[in-house]
């Protein structure tokens, strides 16, 4: 199976980005991680986008707060698809959402929520199931699983009341 990419720009980030790659640990996805700062470390950053396909990846996740050019920057490194999380690190996320979203045409980034790691971990589960039907199966599964449980909850919520 493709990899799948996660870059933060900071350890600050650290917090949301774990939950992106708990949810890729469950669906049994490999995965590598590195702090690439598209300002700090441009040229680690680009390096790392430009050489992403040969190298086995499959997506990349790039998380980023503030002025988060790091989404951006690995999908002008790249064709894989990006997914960027706007960190929450300031102006609750709206810097950073504006941030990764507003990309020119014909450099996308798929942004998610406001720290939306999970999210983004599902969404590259979902790029690489186009061509697993193994990964497509787990993913029809853990949907199964989450409507199971809501309407499970559902029979109780009238005594939470
Ligand atoms: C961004 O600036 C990082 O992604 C982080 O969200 C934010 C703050 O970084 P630190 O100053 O905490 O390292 O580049």
């Amino acid at each position: 199976m493709k990899k799948v990419g996660i870059i933060m720009g900071s350890t600050s980030d650290l917090p949301v980005v774990k939950k992106a790659a708990e949810v890729l640990r469950d669906f049994g996805i490999p995965y590598e991680a590195h702090i690439y700062s598209a300002h700090r470390t441009p040229d680690e950053a680009r390096a790392f986008a430009v050489n992403a396909r040969a190298g086995g990846f499959g997506v990349i996740i790039a998380a980023a707060g503030m002025a988060a050019h790091l989404a951006g920057a690995m999908a002008a490194g790249t064709t894989l698809p990006v997914i960027g999380i706007p960190i929450g690190s300031s102006m609750n996320g709206l810097d950073a959402l504006l941030s990764t979203v507003q990309m020119p045409s014909g450099i996308p980034v798929a942004t998610v929520a406001v720290d939306g790691a999970k999210n983004a971990a599902f969404l590259a589960a979902e790029i690489l199931a186009v061509t697993d039907e193994e990964l497509a199966e787990k993913l029809a599964a853990q949907r199964a699983k989450n409507a199971a449980d809501i309407l499970e909850k559902d029979k109780n919520i009238i005594n939470e009341l």
